[in-house]
């Protein structure tokens, strides 16, 4: 009998010694293949949900290494009087820049008002008094061959007579070069803002020169949504680029059922395409293809295109990038966003398959009025950031 125990005994000892030396062995395994910094391939051992997503969904564990994520940095630029300030001059929403004739060029809302906005709101669609940073304006154009300083060339667009589409305000536009013709797109209100107004359609100014004069169509080329859909209440923020040899638009609407007059802030993107700059425009079936952001900003980027995402919604900060135009991933988190970007975009209608990216543009930000006024103060700024391809600006 004590052989019988003295064996099993034996046995018992070998097996938890073995057991031990794998446990040892795996612990030491997991210790020599565990170092202390993740290697940049994804390790064959198990991860938990974060650092297989720092693989899997980016690519890469350092932001730095992702091309399309950047920072972002600001310079004040030089040629815009804003009256010391006082609230009664605005720029904003300003278009992306292009280089024509040795020069870049870059469109924009601009508001003058007799009085300091801030402190006053048009009540009436007659009244005189703005009632928002974007009521009662024109859209203005300036000249640079920098970047940095600026030389204002005066209105480019204009209201037109009422009961013309945008007579009230033409704002936040941007602009396509076309078979060698210039279309700005805009957005065309028939009230004032404080009312009814943030819910305007979408019409375009044609020229043959990007110094114009430009030609109003007087019409709305990308409607309003029927009742009930995503983009019933307001067609905002139109940016056309060229793909697949047809004009792309990407453009913002407020998406929830509210019926107050304030424009909504669940704010979401979608494309129309056209052949032709003056429509008819169809609107993707997807629609709407970006679940945040607020003005639009994209790029052609490598076969796909990249958008920049801020302020709004539950993907803001961000910036992201759809293969096929169409269906959007996030590819960075990235801070301090330019609001309303105006991208330098040297490949917007070249119908390019290998989007190069951009280094700098045109954007907006708020600024308190020198007399307390609070917002309604927009000013134009310069960004620098490194979403590019290639190392530098060709001019
Ligand atoms: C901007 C844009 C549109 C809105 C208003 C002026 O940031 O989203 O243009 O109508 O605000």
């Amino acid at each position: 009998m004590k052989i019988k125990y003295l064996f099993l005994s034996v046995i018992a000892a070998v097996v938890f010694t073995a057991c031990n030396s794998t446990e040892s062995k795996s612990e030491e395994k997991e210790q020599k293949d565990f170092p202390f910094l993740i290697p940049s391939e994804k390790p064959s051992w198990p991860l938990s949900a974060a650092v297989a997503r720092g693989y899997d969904k980016y690519g890469t564990l350092r932001p730095e290494q992702n091309e399309l994520y950047t920072q972002f940095k600001y310079t004040k630029l030089k040629g815009f009087d804003y009256n010391g300030y006082n609230g009664t001059i605005s720029r904003r929403d300003p278009s992306k820049v292009i280089f024509e004739n040795g020069k870049y060029y870059v469109w924009y809302t601009h508001r003058k008002s007799p009085v300091p906005v801030g402190m006053s709101r048009a009540k009436e669609a007659t009244d005189v008094i703005p009632s928002a940073d974007w009521d009662l304006a024109d859209i203005y154009y300036a000249t640079s061959k920098d970047g940095f300083t600026w030389e204002e060339q005066g209105v480019a667009v204009a209201r037109p007579p009422k009961p013309q589409a945008g007579w009230r305000s033409v704002t936040t536009t941007d602009i396509l070069k076309w078979k060698g013709k210039y279309y700005l797109y805009f957005q065309a209100f028939m009230e004032a803002s404080g009312l009814r107004g943030d819910f305007c359609p979408v019409s375009v100014a044609y020229s043959d020169s990007p110094d114009g004069p430009w030609t109003h169509t007087g019409k709305i080329v990308i409607p309003n949504g029927s009742e009930g859909s995503w983009d019933q209440f307001q067609i905002h923020d139109p940016y056309p680029l060229v793909h697949d040899g047809k004009i792309y638009i990407y453009y913002k609407s407020g998406f929830d059922k509210k019926t107050e007059m304030l424009p909504t802030k669940v704010l979401m993107q979608g494309v129309a395409i056209a052949d032709n700059p003056l429509g008819p425009f169809k609107k993707h079936p997807l629609n709407p293809l970006i679940n945040s952001g607020h003005e639009t900003t994209l790029f052609p980027f490598r076969e796909g295109v990249a958008a920049i995402i801020q302020r709004d919604g539950q993907e803001h900060n961000t910036i992201q990038y759809a293969k096929d135009w169409v269906n959007f991933e996030v590819a960075s988190n990235v801070e301090l966003l330019p609001l309303a970007a105006g991208p330098y975009v040297a490949d917007a209608f070249t119908d390019t398959k290998d989007g190069r990216g951009i280094t700098w543009g045109i954007s907006h930000f708020i600024k308190e009025g020198s007399d307390k006024t609070k917002n309604n103060l927009s000013i134009l700024t310069r960004f620098d950031c490194d979403l590019s391809l290639d190392l530098h600006d060709p001019h």
